[in-house]
């Protein structure tokens, strides 16, 4: 049979398999940790095999994820870097970025309306209010293994409590893991919701660089896809677009084509990388 681990607690994991539940441990061949909640597996009365998977996190700990939904309201005031550096390392992983803005109650129109102009060209943009319940968008694009990434007090548990919704013996048992997880655990487990699963991904508020090590500076323009269409007019196939001269983004940003704030975090994000790799 093969099922889905949703949950990983010591050397016993939960997997799902259509509508049951079986606790099991790997057999004596396969190693504990190279097992992580969102793996698919074969199983029997052990964990027999690990299937393949599409990509994986380290921390947290999560395997196939499909889509992360990264938070931001305007108050805590957003931190664009991390923004673009999560929503580079989804693109190198194979993950959809979805972007939340949360707190509408609170935003001012102008506040929107830059947001979607610097990102409108990157990813999709959803608006929510997890304080008047308003989640809908949301819901609607819950498909496959999601995660919710984004800086503390955007309102990533407050979101997952309003997608619950009644079901609160799952909402207390995830909120409180979620708080838990700030200091302590590094457990994950997944929440069926709708279509998909929502992982409680604790702490999931930075980002190592060292998530994209095999990333070369050169690479990274690659990952935008608001610089996608003009890579081709640059005139050194491996351009930095660091350097005004033949470079067709730095024109590009200039002419208004592409967010200055996108550009100028990219630049922030090449120079880490590369200071990074010295070390
Ligand atoms: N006004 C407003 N406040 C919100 C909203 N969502 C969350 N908050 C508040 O923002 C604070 C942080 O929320 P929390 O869910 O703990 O954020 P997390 O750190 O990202 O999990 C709490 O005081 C929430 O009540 C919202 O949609 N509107
Ligand atoms: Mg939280
Ligand atoms: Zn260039």
């Amino acid at each position: 049979m093969t099922g889905l681990v949703i949950k990983k607690n010591a050397d016993l994991f939960t997997i799902e398999s259509g509508d049951k539940i079986f606790e099991l441990k790997p057999k004596g061949t396969l190693k504990k940790n190279g097992i992580f909640v969102g793996d698919k597996v074969e199983f029997s009365n052990t964990i027999d095999k690990l299937l393949e998977r599409k990509n994986i996190l380290i921390r947290p700990p999560l395997a196939n994820l499909d889509k992360i939904f990264i938070v931001l309201s305007p108050l805590p005031k957003p931190d664009f870097l991390l923004v673009d550096k999560m929503i580079l390392c989804c693109f190198v992983k194979g993950i959809e970025p979805v972007l939340v803005i949360n707190k509408t109650d609170l935003i001012d129109e102008e506040f929107v309306k830059n947001v979607q102009k610097t990102y409108k060209k990157v990813l999709k943009i959803i608006k929510t209010s997890a304080h008047k319940n308003d989640v809908e968008a949301l819901t609607k694009q819950i498909k496959g293994i999601c995660a919710f990434a984004g800086q503390s007090a955007v309102g990533k548990s407050s979101l997952i409590n309003a997608l619950f919704g009644d079901k609160k013996e799952i909402v207390g048992d995830l909120s409180k893991k979620i708080e838990r997880g700030k200091q302590t655990t590094r457990l994950v487990s997944l929440y069926k919701f709708g279509k998909g699963y929502i992982a409680d991904t604790a702490g999931f508020s930075s980002l190592e660089l060292g998530m994209l090590v095999d990333l070369t500076p050169q690479e990274v323009g690659r990952y935008y896809p608001d610089f996608l269409p003009y890579l081709a007019e640059c005139k050194y196939r491996s351009c930095l677009h660091k350097l005004k001269v033949d470079c067709a983004i730095i024109d590009h940003v200039e002419k208004g084509d592409i967010a200055k704030m996108r550009y100028e975090n990219y630049l922030k994000i090449i120079d880490s990388l590369e200071n990074f790799k010295k070390r």
